[in-house]
């Protein structure tokens, strides 16, 4: 079995392969140093917590990781705040970095014989449509090189190789654009709220996500094609104490931004999750924006469905799950894709001026959104539900 890449998806599908007995090579073209550091993710469902201690993979998070249950609207409107934690479901989050995570998964796999290529970037899937697949990879050595498995696992992301040796026709794509864009920051400074932030200005969008004691995530939404150091640091905490109103509500702790990039809001879903022995997982099935802190959630629940349906293949001759995986992993991919869309239309202003849904009737709506968010119990419910769950 061959995985590529070792983000959340590759490492918790290699580890649930490895402890099965099955034999697995994970290639990965970054180095083990730039993976246990890039920081993305931080906000984990409770579903995804108990499946990564359902196969004794939530040692870290389960000892470093800060249970976290409310966040605060901040609006034209005036403020609320939300304590989803005991609503819908009563499900918390679990804030633990990705980097972490995906530490904790490599040291896990490592520990049981899991073998991973580091630098080692594929190139291409090849015939997958055939009983003997293979994959193209550039070595770290710079050398063309080929790996021989009866399966690929593409969990090497949206600009992966799984997806670019997808066959025209293959698979069909549905994408969407958003429109809107984000800075996204890592500030070296502790949350200034115990809660996740969202604030909506006629500036635009501003968001505040704790990651650690030390650390903050902000969001700021910028013009398309801002370049990520285009704004002075003194800019972006003026920038983020507009929007979040903290002459209102209390100020921002500030310190140096150790991190940005922008990150411009897209979605896509491909379908099937399969083309013969090649199959997908985590951003290579499908790009989910960050509105709603789904990408690293959905991409350990579909490991898990694939590890579960290659075991019963591969040691039990049984196909029906790799039949089945796409189907059952969809409805799960959409109702994400459904709420996190739905999130962008609650937090933002319509994106393009007098273009196509950038009214004031739709700026109405979305108040009447946030209004409905703020008093109707059973909105909230629904909120709290979709919001942590998977
Ligand atoms: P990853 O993590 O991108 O890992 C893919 C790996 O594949 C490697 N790779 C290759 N290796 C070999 N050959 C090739 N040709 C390769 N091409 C790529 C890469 O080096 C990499 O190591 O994908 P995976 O495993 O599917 O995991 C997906 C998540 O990383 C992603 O969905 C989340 O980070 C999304 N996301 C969030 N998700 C959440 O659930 N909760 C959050 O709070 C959250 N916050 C975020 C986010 C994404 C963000 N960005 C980067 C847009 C915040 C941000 C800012």
């Amino acid at each position: 079995m061959v995985v590529l890449g070792a983000g959340p998806a590759g490492l918790t599908l290699g580890n649930l392969l490895q402890r099965s007995g099955i034999d697995c090579v994970v290639l990965e073209r970054a180095e083990r140093a730039h993976l246990v550091t890039r920081a993305r993710a931080g906000f984990l469902a409770a579903h995804t917590v108990r499946i990564l201690e359902r196969h004794g993979l939530a040692e870290g998070l389960l000892r470093y990781g800060q249970a976290h249950s409310a966040c605060e609207f901040r609006t034209e409107d005036g403020r609320f705040r939300l304590e989803y934690g005991g609503l819908g479901l009563g499900e918390r989050h679990t804030v633990y970095p990705q980097q972490l995570l995906v530490g904790d998964l490599l040291t896990r796999f490592l520990a049981v014989g899991g073998r991973v290529e580091f630098g080692t970037e594929a190139v291409a899937v090849l015939d997958a449509d055939t009983g003997r697949p293979s994959v193209a990879v550039r070595e770290a050595d710079g050398r063309p090189g080929r790996w021989q498995a009866r399966y690929v696992a593409g969990c090497d992301g949206r600009h992966g190789a799984a997806r670019r040796s997808l066959p025209a026709g293959a698979v069909r794509r549905y994408d969407c654009d958003h429109g809107v864009s984000w800075l996204g920051l890592l500030a070296e400074a502790p949350p200034s709220l115990d809660a996740v932030g969202y604030a909506v200005h006629e500036r635009g969008f501003a968001g505040h996500m704790a990651r650690t004691s030390e650390i903050t995530r902000y969001y700021v939404q910028c013009e398309r094609g801002t370049p990520a150091d285009a704004w002075s640091e003194e800019r972006i905490w003026e920038e983020l104490e507009l929007r979040m109103r903290a002459k209102e509500y209390g100020p921002l702790r500030r310190g140096p931004f150790v991190q940005r990039s922008v990150v411009d809001l897209e979605s896509d879903v491909l379908e099937p999750l399969r083309h013969g022995a090649l199959f997908l997982a985590g951003d290579a099935a499908a790009l989910i924006s960050p509105s709603a802190a789904k990408g690293a959630n959905l991409a350990v629940l579909e490991a898990e469905m694939l590890a579960r349906a290659l075991t019963d293949d591969l040691l039990h001759g049984d196909p029906t799950g790799l039949d089945t995986y796409s189907a059952r992993c969809l409805p799960y991919i959409w109702r994400a894709q459904e709420f996190s869309h739905w999130m962008i239309g609650l937090l933002h202003r319509p994106a393009r001026p007098g273009a196509d849904g950038s009214s004031p009737f739709h700026d109405a709506l979305r108040r009447s959104r946030l209004a409905s968010l703020r008093t109707s119990r059973s909105r909230q419910d629904w909120f709290a539900e979709h919001y942590v769950g998977v």
